[in-house]
């Protein structure tokens, strides 16, 4: 098999961000590109002579093609041994866990997450290393460097692997295995809740609605809802991948499944919805007639966890993405736990994980997960809700009703500004960052400025430090603010701003008018409607 010997030259801005590189699929198809990347991470980690690697991906539109490439760039770099989900398709959260329980140096995830799919969308790259989770800040900027030195990738000259049977294929030296994507992933659930409580209250006439949105999570819950917990056939809509997502966005939240909100809405609403992302690792939970947000979930489930086998030891403690919620830091000082703030990317929890410091993490972005694998996971966290809500026998509605009355009810939304000029979002963030030692004290609409900052993380297990991490606002009274920049987003720059304000009394008001003064101090501080010509937020979640 000849092995050829490419010579190339850096691409500018191949620097992975919040969760790998994101870019166009076009940008990704253009001869070389995805080889350039590809190389720059065999390159950035050492090599990858005599591993053992997982690669998989959410089956969006060119996920087929890149496996190919990968496998042939693998070979000619001297891997061993190559595991591959069936067709090419593996959830991040199956992938992570594969890594592990394989004991594999390392794998490669292709997705763009939420982001749509098709030849004029998103594809998407992520390594993740031996523990199963993103690469960490320090890898990331080896791989981004390498991208800068690259000279020439190595790949093998050979035709297509076929991907479509399970069992193993020589390609060069290397061996390619192709496994079945759920099997590991669905023993691993078994292991963790209690499938018999949940087939109980399946039994006793609770309906489920879970929306794959199209993406890969369909295969993973019909095996694990429809056939072994025996919810409904039909339980799990938009099963199917499909390379375009039915053209759709795969994001798990009110504003793109909208379908889901209905019908959990509507006359006939089941008594639990769901949702899942692209690539599997996000959730969406709404009750009939309750949608619940991703920062009040986190604090549900650290609460309750304990009621599913799989933590009935207790949490060693838990950790959320600074812009998430305080909500879930409150469940935790009241049961006496750690609670780690970190910055936004689920690389950030990993060391938490590994040292045993904590056992659930989440983000407000619909990310939520525990040490069970290094992703987040949202098959996960629907089966957690549902061994919990099999124990309390209660409605999801109940079960937000019983949370807030003992600890209160924290606002929350997150309000997105899409595809803004990058100048504009770029000179509006430096601008509020140059103001931030001026800002105690400052009255902003009704509020006035506590504290302001911008957000620094020093890693608590190796002291790694990571600066610029987003404009925290805390106003007297306890409302917060938090302002950043997506790091994943493919066109222009996209502004986030998280929204908080904690309630212990009143709950039952819509957030966007309990959050009302904080929405209006944050433009007072930060200029949006102005700088950007946007009088409101492209997305509300
Ligand atoms: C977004 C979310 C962040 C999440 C990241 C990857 O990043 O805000 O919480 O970790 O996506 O999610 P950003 O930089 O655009 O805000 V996904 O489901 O890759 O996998
Ligand atoms: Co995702």
């Amino acid at each position: 098999m000849p092995l050829r010997i490419i010579p190339t030259q850096p691409i500018a801005g191949q620097k992975p961000g919040t969760s790998g590189l994101r870019k166009k699929t076009r940008v990704f198809m253009q001869p070389g590109y995805l080889e350039n990347f590809v190389q720059s991470i065999w390159d950035g980690i050492g090599g990858i002579q005599g591993q053992t690697l997982v690669l998989g991906g959410d089956g969006r539109y060119f996920n087929d093609r890149a496996v190919q490439i990968i496998l042939k760039m693998a070979a000619a770099s001297g891997a061993a041994r190559v595991i591959v989900g069936q067709n090419g398709f593996l959830s991040t959260p199956a992938a992570s866990n594969l890594i592990r329980v394989r004991g594999a140096d390392g794998g490669v995830i292709l997705s763009a997450s939420h982001n749509p799919g098709g030849p004029d969308e998103d594809f998407g790259i992520k390594y993740n290393m031996a523990n199963g989770g993103p690469a960490t800040e320090g890898v990331t900027a080896k791989i981004h460097a390498a991208s800068e030195a690259i000279q020439q990738y190595r790949i093998l000259e050979t035709s297509d692997i076929d991907l479509s049977a399970l069992g193993e294929t020589p390609l060069g030296a290397m061996m390619v295995e192709v496994v079945d994507p759920v099997a590991a992933y669905a023993a691993l659930m078994e292991k963790l809740f209690d499938f018999k409580s949940i087939r109980a209250l399946l039994e006793s006439g609770f309906r489920l609605r879970f929306d794959a949105m199209h993406a890969i999570t369909g295969p993973y819950a019909v095996e694990i809802l429809e056939r072994r917990l025996g919810a409904a056939p039909g339980s799990v809509v938009n099963a199917v991948p499909s390379p375009d997502f039915g053209g759709g966005h795969p994001d798990p939240n009110p504003v793109w499944a909208h379908d889901l909100m209905a019908a959990m809405h509507g006359p006939d609403a089941p008594d639990f919805g769901a949702a899942s992302d692209g690539d599997g690792d996000r959730n969406m939970i709404v009750g009939k007639g309750c949608y619940v947000t991703p920062s009040d979930s986190l604090a549900v489930l650290a609460a309750n966890a304990h009621l599913a086998p799989g933590y009935a030891g207790g949490l060693k403690g838990v950790a959320r993405s600074m812009p998430t919620s305080c909500a879930v830091d409150r469940v935790a000082e009241a049961r006496g736990m750690a609670c780690y703030a970190t910055p936004t990317g689920w690389k950030f929890f990993g060391n938490l994980l590994d040292a045993g410091r904590a056992t659930l993490c989440g983000e407000e972005s619909a990310g939520t997960g525990s040490d069970h694998v290094r992703e987040k996971d949202g098959l996960w966290a629907v089966l957690l809700w549902l061994n919990i809500l099999a124990v309390k026998r209660q409605s999801v509605a109940q079960v937000m009703a019983e949370h807030w009355a003992e600890f209160g009810r924290t606002y929350y939304s997150r309000h997105d500004y899409e595809a803004i000029a990058t100048d504009v979002a770029n000179s509006l963030m430096s601008d509020l960052r140059t103001a931030l030692p001026g800002m105690p004290g400052r009255p902003a609409g009704a509020l006035s400025v506590d504290t302001a900052e911008d957000f620094a993380y020093t890693d608590p297990v190796d002291g790694s430090v990571a600066t610029a991490q987003g404009v925290q606002i805390r106003f007297h009274g306890g409302a917060r603010a938090v302002l950043r920049l997506s790091g994943t987003g493919t066109e222009g720059a996209t502004l986030r701003v998280y929204l908080e304000r904690f309630d212990g009394s009143d709950f039952l008001q819509d957030p966007q008018v309990a959050l009302a003064p904080v929405i209006a101090a944050v433009d007072a501080l930060a200029g949006i409607a102005s700088r950007t010509g946007r009088a409101e937020p492209d997305v509300i979640t």
